[in-house]
């Protein structure tokens, strides 16, 4: 599996698929979560509500992913996953592992050949960018994916890029 550490803004990847850093609610929010739901438009919204009335009605764990349509990105599907909000206690690093593992892993059975991570949990969720960068190079290199051939990490600012640079 091929990685690439860009800077930049991750709504404008040509993947087949985004990670979101989002929240349990899946309702959106800021940072990461509020530019994707901005540049997919009010469908991904709609999806995701759709999704909580279905099969998340109490939200989705931390660790845990899911897909949506891309709906107005150049990417096919968003994988939304959960990361731990250090600032909540949730200091567990099996957590934050579990979102990476688990957003490989759906993007695998999508058939995703290409997929784009944001730092999850290194924003408003506060954890040291250092152990998120760590972890993300971590579960992509021992990931035991198929089809996934490229993963980005998308990272907003050249700080956060160099510290992915530096763990990878
Ligand atoms: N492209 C790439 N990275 C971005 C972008 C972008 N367009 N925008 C921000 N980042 P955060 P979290 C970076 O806070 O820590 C939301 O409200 C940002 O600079 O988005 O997991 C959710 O709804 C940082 O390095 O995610 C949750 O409530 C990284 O993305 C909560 O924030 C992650 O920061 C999740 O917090």
């Amino acid at each position: 599996m091929r990685i690439e550490i860009v800077t930049g803004d991750i709504t404008t990847r040509h993947v087949d698929a985004i990670v979101n850093a989002a929240n349990s609610s899946l309702l959106g929010g800021g940072g990461v979560d509020g530019a994707i739901h901005r540049a997919a438009g009010p469908e991904l919204l709609a999806a995701c509500q759709a999704l909580r009335e279905k099969d998340y009605r109490d939200g989705l764990p931390v660790g845990q992913a899911v897909a949506t349509p891309g709906f107005r990105l150049p990417a096919r599907w968003v994988i939304h996953t959960v990361g731990p909000n250090w600032h909540a206690g949730q200091r567990s690093p099996h957590l934050l592992r579990s979102a990476f593992d688990e957003s490989l892993a759906l993007a695998d059975r999508l058939g995703a050949g290409s997929v784009a991570f944001p730092a999850i949990s290194a924003g408003i969720y506060g954890w040291d960018p250092r152990v998120v960068a760590r972890t993300a190079i971590d579960a992509v290199h021992e990931a035991e994916t198929k089809v996934v051939q490229l993963v980005e990490f998308v990272l907003f600012t050249p700080d956060m890029a160099d510290v992915f640079t530096a763990a990878a």
